[in-house]
């Protein structure tokens, strides 16, 4: 692409592309595992680093590539990373950071794999994890040691969606040692609605999965951050550590979704803010956690860093047994019900038994993940039909 600075609409189409030889639009999937060398010398020249171009699709591949520098692009970030998975993402970049004796700070409302990783898996290995309510900044200023390596949150947060003050938490981690790595899970808002390394993050990760591909089609993630790094973690991270490489066929479909990232993002905020009205004059919803709605905790942060709107995901409690609301939500006829977000379907999950399993009921009950929680993925419907399953089901609830 030429080296103006275009608007996001343009990026989300056109970074990363280099057309073709033959002329296609749409960029080719490079089915291919291996790539051929002309001599042993230009094979031996690439290994070293001597010489550009694909060796092996582990270490990279064609499609891989274009959807890494559209993504670097739409994030702010030097250079990006593709994973098979969100997971993969997140592990990959974890691993290549810390090693036996560091220590890690981490938000304690996590997506529920996130937070097992952090709780339990990778604290065999001698990294310790401590989990703070980041809601409070100060909380993350009195975890911080001289041993940190790593601070760790998302915001929105999964499944509550409380907000975590991105330049806050940044600057503070930073002022105690300038080589901490704030790493932020952007999956929630994606590029369009939140941009953590603008706001002083020095590593993005998400989960592709969700809004990035945005057809429920696909698992995948990234890593962005700074070219340096970026290498370091492709090199050690992914080609080493976990292999968790995004396949060609699967860039193809993100590349493809990217394409109208803004305008989905643009109806899944606006139908979200309908929804989140509508539940919060509910009779039978005790409460609604919606970072756009003007009563939230954290919505004054949320309008400063999420500069395009508040997203598509919400969650509610209801004024009725943890019984009660499961016998609702397998009334919706609509509403779909299914773990993942992001996708043109409206999912609605039960996060205590679902996403969030893997958190004990202590440890539900600290992160203020209530065990009636109902979290909902507005998707692109008609929002007047979203609306209408969920009144027919709360309505029996009153
Ligand atoms: C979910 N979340 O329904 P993958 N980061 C965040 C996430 O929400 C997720 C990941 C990373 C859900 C998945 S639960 C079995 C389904 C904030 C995933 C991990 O590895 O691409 O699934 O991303 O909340």
């Amino acid at each position: 692409m030429a080296k103006k600075e275009f608007g996001f609409a343009t990026t989300q189409i056109h970074a990363g592309t280099h057309r073709e030889d033959n002329g296609a639009l749409a960029f080719p999937i490079y089915a291919t595992s291996t790539f051929v060398f002309d001599n042993v010398e230009q094979g031996a020249a690439r290994f070293a680093g001597e010489e550009e171009g694909y060796i092996y699709s582990r270490l990279g591949n064609p499609s891989v590539t274009q959807v890494e520098e559209k993504v670097a692009a739409l994030e702010g970030g030097e250079a990006a990373m593709a994973t098979a998975s969100g997971m993969g993402a997140i592990s990959a970049a974890l691993w290549s950071i810390l090693e036996a004796g560091d220590e890690v700070v981490a938000s304690d409302t996590l997506y529920g794999c996130t937070f097992a990783l952090l709780n339990t898996d990778i604290q065999k290995f001698g990294v310790k994890v401590t989990f703070v309510d980041m809601g409070d900044p100060e909380n993350v200023k009195k975890a911080l040691t001289e041993k940190t390596k790593v601070v760790y949150f998302e915001t929105p947060c999964n499944p509550t969606l409380k907000i975590v003050d991105i330049a806050a938490v940044s600057k503070m981690a930073h002022d105690c040692n300038p080589e901490i790595k704030v790493v932020v899970d952007n999956t929630f808002p994606s590029p369009y609605l939140q941009n953590p390394l603008k706001l002083g993050a020095d590593v993005v990760v998400c989960s592709a999965t969700k809004y990035i591909n945005g057809h429920g089609d696909v698992i995948a993630g990234f890593v962005v951050g700074d070219a340096e790094y970026i290498m370091n973690t492709k090199m050690t991270g992914l080609k080493n550590m976990t292999g968790t490489v995004m396949s060609p066929f699967s860039a193809f479909l993100i590349n493809r979704g990217l394409k109208t990232l803004n305008l989905r993002m643009e109806r899944h905020c606006a139908n979200a803010m309908k929804v989140a009205e509508f539940l919060h004059d509910h009779p039978a919803v005790d409460k609604v956690y919606y970072p756009g709605l003007p009563d939230f905790e954290g919505h004054e942060i949320a309008k400063k860093q999420m500069h395009n709107g508040f997203g598509g995901m919400l969650a509610m409690e209801l004024k009725a047994s943890r019984d009660e609301v499961a016998a609702a939500i397998n009334k919706l006829q609509l509403c779909t019900l299914a773990v993942s977000l992001g996708d043109a379907e409206t999912l609605v999950e039960h996060a205590a038994t679902m996403t969030h399993s893997t958190y004990t009921k202590e440890e539900l009950a600290a992160s203020g993940i209530s065990e009636g929680l109902v979290r909902i993925s507005v998707g692109l419907e008609d929002v007047e039909d979203i609306i209408d399953d969920l009144k027919t089901v709360l309505d029996t609830l009153v």
